[in-house]
């Protein structure tokens, strides 16, 4: 995903230090907005802070970089809250693919919607659900995987699920759950 590039210096008084680090930043619905889950991250990836899905910063294609968080023992389950009912036409999750180290992009996401955060409504049609791979139908190191959520709905809240993909059976881990790793989700 693309986002708008920003550069952070460290300065003591006027004189910068050789230490610089590049962020993307993307502006969307959902950024700065709380965002809640059914299991936190682990505690071994939580990101930068407990909303990192919201904060609009795009992490790299290394899961180590501190702008992901990753679960393992259980789904991704997120619930934003738009603060008010706002028109919502697409969504975009991307998720890291690195199967050497028992990442993979989740197997299934489903995209729901409400406007009291009670009763909800699934995006309809399923269709409208996209999964886009940047290096073929693989789980490539070192690359993401988008899924792409195109919707005509009116809604305060979304709940995203993202259910883990199980690491296949030549994979030393075989018999786990992958970890899942997301940097952002942007709405749209
Ligand atoms: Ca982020």
């Amino acid at each position: 995903m693309e986002g708008d590039r920003v550069v952070l210096g460290v300065f003591v008084g006027d004189e910068p230090l050789p230490i610089r680090r590049e962020f993307s930043v993307v502006d969307h619905l959902a950024r700065g907005k709380p965002i809640t889950f059914e299991h936190p991250a682990d505690s071994r990836y939580p990101g930068p802070s407990p909303s990192a899905l919201t904060d609009g910063l795009l992490g790299s294609s290394d899961h180590r970089d501190g702008l992901s968080q990753g679960w393992w023992e259980n789904d991704l389950v997120a619930t934003i809250d738009l603060g008010e009912l706002r028109v919502i036409e697409g969504i975009i999750a991307s998720f890291l693919n690195n199967l050497r180290a028992w990442i993979a992009p989740p197997e299934e996401i489903v995209v729901e919607f409400s406007t009291d955060g009670e009763h909800w409504r699934s995006s309809d049609p399923p269709a409208g659900i996209t999964r886009l791979y940047l290096n073929g139908e693989d789980v490539t190191p070192d690359t993401e995987t988008h899924w792409r959520v195109r919707v005509a709905e009116e809604a305060r809240f979304i709940r995203i699920t993202a259910r883990q993909a199980q690491l296949p059976e030549d994979h030393p881990g075989a018999g786990h759950a992958a970890w899942l790793f997301a940097d952002e989700i942007v709405v749209r």
